[in-house]
């Protein structure tokens, strides 16, 4: 039978104590005498579950869980019985279920987040990952088949721990002391932690700004607290450790063995759009770290990854929930963002001023400026006319350029039937709003005053959202892509605003008109409103005279505070308090109900937005994906959005949202980009020279160069901060058109990375340590990444700067050779190297052992730059060896069509180009670089044929071969000696 080692397994594991595998024990002195959780409330005791009943199937097994005692309820009702459903999905996927056996807890619709099929076959005594478990009191762990003596990947025994020292006192809420750590599962409180080694690395738990970094705080430091991180979409403006646009509850964890120097990554996604906090901490002392879930709702819902590397964990995530969509190769151009055009002239005249600056413009966009009214779907008569809009968006198009506009969550609602908005009539015949607990509309308010928002639950609003789409384009808004905002979702009221509000009393907002505010070390009293790095020629940025006067945020906000009514349950659940949930969990803004629509909205289907609050972007971005595709039929959708969940990468881009024009957002942004490329989202980048606060030109300069390289590039401003288009300094136009002709060339390179993640959810960017896992000199490297494996960016982060201090991964086994130059780093091994980086500048470096396919011609678009020549770029290792593919296809088609997979391999004194697949390629290949060779040949020849006109270049070991004109539809070999 199938089974039987696992049963043995289980066996075994079923009757051991806490401490009886590899794991450390834990110093119990400072816990309570029976282990058991206690709170400082009327409650003192939780009882935990027992297993009974386990049976096996073919995918793994099924057990009921019953509560052990007496009921503690801490923050809501003990639920008696459980079920818990492990099963073993792939060779390193482990799905474990805990749900109460009458379902009456929210989950997650298929609809909203699609699973995969079940397993077909048996991975139970195969997968590296195995379940193992205590039947009484209940608790489970997930080791590695592959190291059966190592600490469990997740391990539940924590009941003996001493309390958490992150202040365990909910904002507004009640006051609660988590001594211990007991499975809790209550309707409206559900607790379950598990032991980590003592400091591991953990990333992710998102999305968050982390004063510790990309790697997260564990508070493994003496004194250190740690994070607490809390899950619920928020319109809030990039805060610092706190819950904002995107809830993403998955981890990493990296683990390192410090006496062997190895490794291996594992990943743990809790699958619930439940507010919760997460709290990652160390135990005073204790020998393990922890990871602590605290959720308000919903079923425990874990899936484990087995990795054992960062990118498998990644793919094995992206398996899970779905591959990022497949991007245009014009989305990779460089989009001109601001709030601010005020109407088509300005817009016009941006994109003449960076033709006339010749710096490269890839897609216009329009933001809310753009609306009658701030209504989404219309344009302005007077400022943006659908005629005017339609022929100025047909000259873009003619110039192979695209157009972007914004789309707000919130819908107008009119007051009388003499104004005239039909998006929101027809919504009103289509039944498509959310609604009040009593079937009432519910009624929010943002710019253009009262809003409703539709649901995505009920049946009619994907086709009335699609239709809305279509009858925009019709009307002159003949958008390429579209960006969506503020669907976390936003609305100013405090509570529905709309029951007894009076709905003629519109106002819509009325912007700010100036903007205070600058970047570290800008004085604008010395140094003028203008930004300028310099005043009669001599340097104004400085450090020690700075001002640092903080932004005027747009805020305008109504004083309705209207407490509704208890809503209609969440999902069949009876009696929860829908209002104000007893855990109050920690979220931005200090109560779920602030500055989003109240808990107790409620979606068709009886779902409560207590449950479903979280995936309100997710579920706007499928449809307007869906909206996208029925209006440009056959091209892949180019998305943008701010709120995301998992799987939101299957649908939409993202941008990092509201960050400042300061060098320490600049830096931010990084571990922004590095995150989302975890959650599936790669298509991802801040607003470049930052959106809050004027910039200033050093800092545009230098954020212009670094946004260059990552995925979504957009320079995006606020209404009223002074201009800061690239053209508007002439180092900045400088550096960006520097840039931008690099970030061009490298678009197959980029492209390849993206086709690699829609097909297998491999990540574009990488943090050093997903290429280099045993340098634990990397873990926290959050100022540099990698451009797949290949390409590795040093920006400066700082004013002043002329030197940046960067880390070569490899340890002096890697030759690092700069990309501008091609002359080898000598960098030192394991430390930092210091490199020249004045203004207009940016270090990147490519690896050794790769292949690089380029346009040989960065022009002013990406559709004229891939008209033009390929070239090659190909750095050889040591040994003379080189590896790296690239994949091509005609950059629009959706579904994509024929594609060709070109594989470049260099052995000592050869290179060859394989060819595969049915796309025909137009360009030739006219340039071959070879770096690293490291005489002079005395001969080459391609296809046989000698060449005879070749260059060499000591200086930097390269070999050039130009005029190749060599066609990629077919293999091609080039030898030297
Ligand atoms: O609360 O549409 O994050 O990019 O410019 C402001 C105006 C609403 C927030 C977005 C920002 C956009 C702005 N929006």
């Amino acid at each position: 039978m199938l089974l039987t080692s696992v049963v043995s397994v289980l066996l075994a594991a079923s009757s051991t104590a806490w401490g009886n595998t590899a794991t450390p024990s834990f110093d119990t002195a400072s816990a309570n005498g029976n282990g058991t959780s206690t709170f400082s409330g009327n409650v003192t005791n939780c009882p935990g579950y027992t297993l009974q009943n386990l049976s096996h199937n073919e995918h793994g097994i099924t057990a009921s869980l019953s509560l052990a005692g007496d009921a503690c309820n801490a923050f809501g009702k003990d639920i008696a019985n459980l079920t818990i459903e492990v099963v073993y999905e792939t060779e390193s996927r482990l799905h474990v279920h805990i749900y109460d056996t009458a379902k009456n807890q929210f989950t997650i619709p298929d609809t909203v987040v699609a699973r995969p099929a079940p397993p077909t076959q048996s991975h139970t005594t195969t997968s590296d990952l195995e379940f193992s478990y205590d039947a009484s009191p209940f608790a489970f762990w997930i080791t590695r088949r592959s190291q059966p003596d190592a600490m469990p990947l997740f391990d539940t025994r924590t009941r003996s721990l001493p309390a958490t020292p992150i202040a365990s006192t909910p904002a507004g809420g009640s006051s609660v002391n988590l001594d211990g750590f007991e499975l809790v599962f209550e309707d409206q409180y559900l607790q379950i932690a598990s032991a980590l080694p003592k400091g591991t690395n953990v990333y992710g738990l998102g999305e968050v700004i982390a004063s510790s970094g990309f790697r997260r705080d564990i508070g493994a430091d003496p004194g250190e607290n740690g994070t607490l991180h809390a899950f619920w979409a928020s319109d809030m403006g990039d805060p610092v450790d706190q819950s904002m646009y995107g809830s993403h509850p998955i981890y990493m964890e990296h683990r390192y063995d410090e006496s062997t120097g190895t490794s291996s990554t594992n990943g743990v996604l809790l699958l619930s759009s439940n507010a919760m906090d997460v709290v990652l901490t160390t135990p005073p002392d204790s020998n393990v770290s922890l990871i602590e879930y605290r959720v308000i709702g919903g079923t425990l819902d874990f899936y484990f990854f087995a990795g054992p590397t960062a990118g498998s964990v990644i793919e094995q995530y992206g398996a899970l929930i779905g591959y990022p969509l497949w991007q245009p190769a014009w989305g990779f151009g460089f989009h001109l963002c601001r709030w601010g055009y005020h109407n088509i002239s300005e817009t016009r005249e941006v994109v003449k001023a960076m033709r006339a600056a010749d710096i490269p413009l890839e897609t216009q966009w329009n933001d809310i400026d753009l609306f009658q009214v701030f209504r989404d779907f219309t344009s302005d008569p007077v400022s943006f006319p659908g005629d005017e809009m339609r022929e100025f968006i047909a000259e873009l198009a003619s110039n192979h350029q695209h157009y972007i506009p914004i789309v707000d969550a919130a819908v107008a609602v009119t007051a009388n039937s003499t104004d005239v908005y039909d998006t929101y009539t027809s919504g009103v015949e289509q039944d498509v709003w959310i609604k009040n607990p009593d079937g009432s509309m519910y009624i929010g308010q943002v710019w253009p005053g009262y809003t409703g928002f539709p649901d995505w639950f009920a049946p009619n609003t994907e086709a009335w959202w699609t239709q809305a789409f279509q009858n925009w384009s019709d009307s002159g808004i003949t958008f390429d892509g579209i960006w969506l905002d503020m669907n976390e979702l936003s609305t100013f009221c405090f509570y529905s605003c709309g029951t007894g509000a009076n709905l003629s009393d519109i106002q819509p907002y009325v912007g700010a008109t100036s903007v205070e505010g600058w970047p570290e070390c800008y004085n604008d009293t010395l140094s003028g409103k203008s930004g300028n790095m310099t005043v009669n020629g001599t340097s104004t940025n400085s450090c020690a005279s700075g001002s640092d006067s903080s932004s005027i945020g747009p805020q305008k906000r109504m004083s309705i505070v209207n407490r509704n009514g208890r809503g209609v349950g969440a999902g069949d659940e009876p009696g929860v308090d829908l209002n104000s949930p007893p855990y109050a969990v920690h979220n931005s803004y200090g109560g779920l109900n602030l500055h989003t629509i109240a808990t107790n909205a409620t979606h068709a289907g009886g779902y409560a937005e207590l449950d479903v609050h979280s995936m309100w972007g997710l579920m706007e971005e499928k449809a307007t994906h869906h909206a996208v595709q029925t209006v440009l039929p056959g091209k892949r959708p180019f998305l943008i959005s701010r709120s995301t969940f998992p799987s939101s990468g299957k649908w939409t881009g993202h941008w990092l949202g509201d960050n400042n024009s300061t060098w320490q957002n600049m830096y931010y942004s990084i571990q922004g980009i590095l995150q989302f490329q975890l959650y599936q989202i790669p298509m991802v980048g801040p607003d470049t020279c930052g959106f809050n606060r004027n910039a200033d030109e050093e800092l545009c300069n230098r954020w212009m160069m670094m946004s260059a390289f990552v995925p979504f590039y957009r320079n995006h401003n606020t209404y009223g901060a002074l201009s800061q288009e690239p053209y508007r300094w002439d180092s900045v136009a400088n550096a960006s058109r520097i840039a931008i002709a690099a970030r061009y060339s490298m678009l197959p390179y980029w492209y390849t990375l993206f086709a690699n993640s829609s097909t297998a959810g491999t990540p574009p960017v990488r943090a050093l340590w997903y290429e280099f896992p045993n340098e634990p000199e990397l873990f926290a490297v959050d100022k540099q990444w990698l451009i797949g494996s290949d390409i590795l960016v040093t920006p400066v982060l700082e004013p002043g700067a002329t030197t940046v201090d960067a880390i070569f991964p490899g340890r002096g086994n890697v030759t690092w050779r700069d990309w501008w130059t091609h002359a080898a780093v000598n960098a030192t091994s394991g430390g930092t190297t210091t490199l020249p980086a004045p203004i207009s500048t940016i270090n990147a470096h490519i690896r050794d052992g790769s292949a690089l396919l380029l346009h040989q011609e960065p022009a002013y678009t990406i559709y004229e730059t891939r008209l033009g020549p390929y070239a090659l770029l190909v750095s050889l290792s040591a040994a003379g060896g080189a590896f790296g593919t690239a994949y091509v296809d005609d950059g629009e088609s959706y579904p994509p069509g024929d594609s060709r997979t070109l594989t470049f391999v260099a052995n000592p004194g050869q290179f060859r180009i394989q060819s595969e697949g049915a796309y025909d390629v137009a360009q030739k290949l006219e340039t071959i670089t070879v770096l690293g060779v490291a005489q002079k040949p005395s001969g080459v020849s391609v296809q046989g044929r000698a060449v005879g006109n070749f260059t060499y270049l000591p200086a930097t070991e390269e070999l050039v071969l130009s005029n190749l004109g060599l066609d990629l539809n077919e293999g091609a070999t080039v030898n030297w000696h």
